[in-house]
């Protein structure tokens, strides 16, 4: 596997960054995850833009621009010769002294790394997955912006060991206020009546790219009206079907919610009408990696 560091490329075990890295001493740095469907990268410029997005809310300066980075990683992919995968953007603030002052910093870094991906088992999207509430909360939007796709997961990363020895598959993460947000890594859906709810980004939910492509495929493939509001857990267990969205997962049902059978306990046709139209729009979309 090839890594791309600051415009070099080098095997993995030689793809190495400073330990005075400001993105690993104090997580000062931004990412994204992006998925590779069949030669295509999914919604590449779309990925660049959220990463030049985080940059320019953390002061951030990318070393290249985004036609550069759009090129550096399809040429990754290519490198590694990748027809199904995924790709991971990482911008730090670079190398600085051990103090904390990003000014000190003369040159941030970029790196390209790709991979192949963890999926959810086929049963899981069949059977539907099973969720539980988190204690800890989404950060304030008055601390870190959770549009910021930064190298700070630690709070997502405390939800996620809530899950060991659950058993559920994810878990609901809710603002300091008690509004739903999102899960620990994924966008949060609910259906109601027909229609499809999704938490407004002002809960400190991530502006998910495959959230962003879900509410497409609804509004203008479906003709399911979808509204971004404020919902409460009252809402997720009184809806008649819930799914999550996420570059890894894609679209995913969700079947429980701490305990509670949700619908009829088994995946719902709203969402498996968008499972499909997602998998089909993913198949034929998306930035060509090979000439065609
Ligand atoms: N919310 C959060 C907090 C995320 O980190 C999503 C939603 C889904 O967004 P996209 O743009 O992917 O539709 C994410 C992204 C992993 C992993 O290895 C997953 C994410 C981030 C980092 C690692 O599973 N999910």
């Amino acid at each position: 596997m090839q890594v791309l560091i600051d415009g070099t490329y080098y095997d993995k075990e030689h793809a190495k960054i400073s330990v005075f890295d400001h993105g690993l001493l104090y997580g000062d740095g931004i990412f994204e995850g992006i998925r590779i469907y069949n030669g295509r990268v999914f919604e590449l410029e779309d990925h660049i833009e959220r990463l030049y997005m985080s940059a320019q809310a953390i002061a951030l300066e990318v070393p290249i621009d985004r036609v550069a980075m759009f090129e550096a990683t399809l040429e990754t992919v290519r490198r590694n010769e990748l027809r199904d995968g995924y790709i991971r953007l990482v911008v730090t603030r670079g190398e600085g002294d051990l103090g904390l002052n990003p000014v000190k910093c003369p040159k941030s870094s970029y790196f390209i790394i790709t991979s192949t991906i963890q999926l959810y088992p086929p049963e899981a999207y069949e059977k539907g997955l099973t969720v539980i509430t988190c204690s800890t909360r989404r950060n304030s939007p008055q601390c870190i912006n959770g549009s910021v796709k930064s190298l700070n997961y630690l709070t997502n990363i405390l939800g996620a060991l809530e899950l060991r020895g659950t058993g559920a598959n994810e878990g609901i993460v809710l603002n300091q206020d008690g509004w739903v947000a999102e899960c620990t890594a994924d966008n949060l859906f609910f259906v109601k009546g027909g229609k499809v709810f999704t938490p407004h980004p002002i809960t400190g939910a991530l502006r998910g790219i495959s959230r962003g492509v879900v509410i497409k495929l609804c509004r203008e493939q479906l003709s399911i009206p979808v509204e971004e509001g404020l919902y409460t857990l009252y809402d997720i267990y009184n809806a008649d079907e819930l799914f999550l969205t996420g570059t890894g997962a894609e679209a995913a049902p969700i079947v429980e919610a701490d305990r509670r059978k949700i619908g009829d306990g088994t995946p719902g046709p709203v969402t498996r009408r968008i499972i499909k139209a997602f998998r089909d729009y993913a198949a034929t979309s998306g930035a060509p990696v090979w000439p065609e």
